[in-house]
């Protein structure tokens, strides 16, 4: 498992490098190497899958991402991709401290679900001191508070056919003639029935910054920072992703990302 996770992430470290230095802030950009079709990309989309595979045989999904302690958070998480979102419905609920924010729960439930920050810090919370490793070569160690996503999906009752959790998120990506695209990921239900998979409002034992994705973002440690989605709107349980967008999955992964990004 480690041979082929290290063969990825120096296919990654080489394979971006070139985009990262161009543009500082790199999930921006894409990497021309990247692009489908691309000896490089055809190489990492096949040593990801068989780490996919060899991971989940491996630890049935039950393994934990490593936590650290309070003394290891040496800086602020660093911000990343967006950080302001100027979504006018975001700055409204901006506007109010979220007050008015919900979560929206739906899809293949028996239950939908709509809930505000209040009911969600209610819930059973919890807290992990984790490393956040983006695919552009940085990494944060910080405290996440949250509430684990199995008590939200348990309320709300999934289907047996439900497969992957796609969450839908506030902040536009790109501007198009079709209209804006807003960022959007998904996991499947053994990560987002993992212990250490949570919808965060805290940060560093405060209140979840705007820059980091309040007022509720994901946190799904066994896999790279692109799937966290942040300024997480709703939550959709379906059974297979090829409606999603462009049917890889997830905002970077319909422009050449992988879709199991497990570190
Ligand atoms: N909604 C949304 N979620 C997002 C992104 C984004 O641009 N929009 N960027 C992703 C990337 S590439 C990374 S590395 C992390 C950054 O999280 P941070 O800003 O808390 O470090 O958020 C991920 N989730
Ligand atoms: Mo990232």
């Amino acid at each position: 498992m480690n041979n082929i996770n290290i063969t990825r992430r120096r296919l990654l470290g080489t394979t971006l490098a070139t985009g990262s230095a161009i543009a500082l802030g790199g999930c921006n950009r894409l990497d021309p190497l990247i692009q489908s079709g691309h000896t490089a990309r055809t190489i990492l989309e096949s040593a990801s899958s068989l780490s996919f595979r060899v991971q989940r045989w491996l630890s049935s999904g039950t393994s934990l991402a490593r936590e650290y302690q309070r003394s290891d958070i040496r800086q602020q998480q660093h911000a990343n991709g967006t950080i302001s979102p100027r979504d006018v419905d975001y700055l409204n609920l901006a506007s109010n401290q979220f007050s008015d924010y919900s979560l929206k729960v739906n899809g293949l439930v028996g239950n939908e679900l709509s809930l505000d920050l209040d009911t969600l810090r209610k819930l059973p919370a919890r807290a992990q001191i984790t490393r956040h490793d983006c695919v552009e070569g940085w990494s944060c160690i910080g405290e996440w508070t949250g509430v684990q996503l199995s008590t939200i999906l348990e309320m709300a009752k999934p289907h047996p056919e439900a497969r992957f959790a796609v969450f839908d998120c506030f902040d536009t990506m790109e501007r198009g003639l079709s209209g804006s695209v807003k960022y959007y990921e998904s996991i499947d239900m053994v990560d987002a029935m993992h212990s250490q998979t949570i919808l965060a409002y805290g940060l560093n034992q405060k209140t979840l910054p705007v820059a980091n994705g309040a007022p509720l973002r994901l946190r799904v440690e066994r896999q790279l920072g692109y799937k966290h989605a942040k300024y997480v709107k709703s939550i959709t349980l379906v059974a297979t992703l090829k409606d999603i967008a462009r049917g890889n999955g997830g905002y970077w992964e319909d422009r050449g990302y992988a879709w199991y990004a497990g570190i």
